[in-house]
């Protein structure tokens, strides 16, 4: 009785440490906090599925923002656990990462932000309802916010087993709810295509969209899409797999070859997006490298005189999945998202060498174009090199052929130097008016030039505005790019908050992902963030910015509710002070600084835009409706 008292003192305790700081659990209250409350949630039922016992997972987003995520896996067992005395299910949801606590030895979930367990999510909703189908009844359990709400009980009978949980994020922690649709699903399409088989649902009562994600073909069915509307350089998917029965340890690789310049690879760890890398990718990465250039000098494909292959000219146009699953998973990075195990390297590298050249030597027609296509890759790089060490030391790097439409600043060091790149030239005019021309650039680019030509990006390269950016960007791109050239360490976009606007960060994104990947990696890409209203009260202007923020506006001052809202309908609107005030004060504005996954995700909406298929481009659309509200119509 004693012990169960210090028990429910440590919950409460646990609880409040949670919600003080809910950041420290799920990294934040905005959008990826609320994104990581239901991967919480549903990487449980993942859990399930890698352990053989669920072969379906039901994702269903309420009209009052509620989260249904159910599965048909085994129930979570309900009876009285050994050590903590009280029911399991209560034990998974009040106390702190109980989720190994009877762990059965699958490959858990838990890296770095997600594994936080399933109470973390208790304690942040307004109300949290489990049901379990197991034993032949089904069991029920409330919550509200984190504290138990009833017992365990016994609500009827159940014909199957599994597990459904429902809650509603808390508001006093989020604010207004605002799922991130397009996320939503292109996660749930990424965990289809790395769970075979697996059958996921995703019912969005919100949208009305509702979809379906199975897929047989797994990681290569994956590469598969990805490749969609490039060339590919060989037919098949190279593909394999490697389980080790003693250790669990599991490799899957993906990858083909394309015509492009880009190098897309992504990594997985226990379905995890292990977006910095880590062990796997270098183990792969080397083994890669190593066969190429074993292979190519074995069958003197390689002239006898010329250099090693770099890693860089064999990936070029390269689209790969790496994924692997362990037991212990270690995950490092700033994000989190970084594979850490040191022994996973040279496994994967082993496998990776033994399995590709199996396949080269299966297909010596497919080895000997890719090995062509690598060394095309490096007498381009090397002569890009030579070229530039040439221009180095003549000397002629200065600004003398900077673009026309590029206003510049005063300031030379780039570390101070911002540019901002502006949609529309009406509002690149304001833009130059109110800029600081000490240390802010202007480059107006025309948003419906980029827009006419957007259907093959290889061509943007011809485009002028595009070419200007390059030229005033300074670092070149692709094999050429160099870093050191950069001109300025803040590349700011300016576009409208109207689906236009969107269209032409997404294409700009990509753009500068797949050419000056590097900018990205190296935070120096940022998104504007202009004000959506200007209110004035009496004499007082407001620049608001966020349809939230109105809201709280106007049920703060309802009653003396005397102000003028006018809607921004883009930045050409605001003239050169406004602009100043609202969007380029350093004092004042916002900036979205752009990560690597925003990046990824515009690459994919990119994709989606462009692509053949309808369907998908309806549904972005559809689950994207906020910015087409925005819309006048
Ligand atoms: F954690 C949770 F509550 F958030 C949650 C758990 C949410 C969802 C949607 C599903 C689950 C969940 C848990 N689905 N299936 C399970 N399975 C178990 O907890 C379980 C069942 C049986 C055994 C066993 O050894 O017999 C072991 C486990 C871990």
């Amino acid at each position: 009785m004693s012990q169960y008292g210090a028990e429910q003192i440590k919950v409460l305790e646990d609880l409040e440490a949670v919600r003080m700081r809910p950041g420290m659990y799920i990294g934040g209250t905005g959008q990826d906090g609320l994104m990581h409350l239901i991967w919480e949630i549903v990487d449980n039922a993942i859990d399930e599925h890698l352990a053989g016992a669920c072969t379906e997972i039901k994702v269903t987003v309420h009209e009052d923002n509620r989260i249904t995520v159910s599965d048909n896996g085994r129930g979570i067992p309900t009876e009285i656990h050994p050590e903590a005395g009280i029911n399991t299910v209560e034990l998974v949801y009040t106390k702190l990462h109980a989720g190994g606590k009877f762990d059965t030895g699958s490959y858990k979930v838990s890296g770095g932000l997600h594994g936080v367990g399933a109470s973390v999510v208790n304690a942040l909703s307004e109300f949290l309802e489990v049901e379990v189908r197991r034993n032949g009844k089904r069991y029920y359990q409330r919550f509200e916010r984190g504290q138990k709400a009833c017992d365990l009980k016994v609500i009827g009978e159940a014909s199957d087993t599994g597990t459904t949980v429902t809650f509603l994020p808390d508001r006093q922690i989020f604010g207004e709810i605002k799922y991130d649709f397009a996320r939503l699903s292109h996660r749930l399409k990424e965990l289809a295509y790395l769970n075979p088989g697996l059958s996921i649902h995703l019912d969005n009562r919100i949208t009305g969209i509702q979809r379906h994600f199975q897929s047989e073909g797994g990681i290569a069915a994956y590469v598969k899409e990805l490749n969609e509307g490039r060339k590919p350089l060989h037919d098949d998917i190279i593909y394999f797999r490697d389980e080790n029965g003693a250790s669990g340890f599991v490799l899957e690789v993906a990858m083909q070859f394309t015509d492009e310049y880009d190098e897309n690879i992504y990594s997985f760890a226990n379905v995890i997006n292990t977006n910095e890398g880590g062990t796997h990718l270098m183990g792969f990465k080397t083994a890669l490298t190593r066969v190429f250039n074993e292979y190519g000098r074995e069958k003197k494909i390689i002239p006898q005189d010329a250099e090693n292959l770099d890693g860089r000219d064999i990936r070029e146009g390269l689209t790969a999945i790496v994924s692997v699953k362990l037991r212990n998973p270690q995950f490092e990075g700033q994000t989190k998202t970084k594979l850490g195990n040191p022994e996973v390297q040279e496994r994967v590298s082993n496998i990776v060498r033994e399995q590709l050249e199996l396949y080269f030597n299966n297909n010596p027609g497919t080895a000997r174009l890719l090995l062509e296509k690598a060394l095309r890759a490096q007498e381009a790089r090397l002569a890009a090199k030579k070229a530039r060490q040439l221009v180095r030391r003549k000397g002629l790097l200065s600004s003398s052929t900077l673009p026309g439409k590029l206003a510049d600043c005063a300031e030379k060091d780039p570390a101070k130097c911002e540019l901002y790149i502006v949609e529309g030239d009406s509002a690149g005019g304001s833009a130059k008016q109110g800029r600081n021309r000490e240390f802010q650039a202007i480059l107006p680019l025309r948003g419906k030039v980029l827009n006419v030509e957007k259907a093959a990006l290889n061509k943007l390269l011809d485009n002028k505005e595009l070419n200007a950016l390059i030229t005033a960007l300074g670092t070149g791109i692709r094999e050429e790019f160099d870093i050191e050239r950069l001109r300025y360490h803040k590349i700011i976009l300016m576009c409208d908050a109207d689906i236009d606007g969107a269209h032409i960060r997404t294409l700009l994104l990509t753009f500068l992902f797949r050419n000056l990947r590097q900018l990205i990696e190296r935070g120096h890409v940022y998104i504007a963030k202009p004000p959506l209203y200007q209110v004035k009260k009496g004499r007082q202007v407001l620049y608001l910015y966020s349809d939230e923020e109105l809201k709280a506006l106007r049920s703060q001052d309802g009653k003396d509710g005397h102000f003028e809202v006018k809607r921004y309908k883009g930045l050409g609107e605001m003239n050169p002070q406004e602009l100043w005030e609202t969007t380029m004060n350093p004092e004042k504005r916002i900036l979205k600084q752009v990560t690597i996954s925003d990046a990824l995700q515009a690459e994919e909406l990119f994709r989606v835009l462009m692509g053949s298929e309808v369907g998908p481009r309806r549904d972005f659309i559809l689950e994207n409706s906020d910015m087409i509200t925005n819309l006048d119509i």
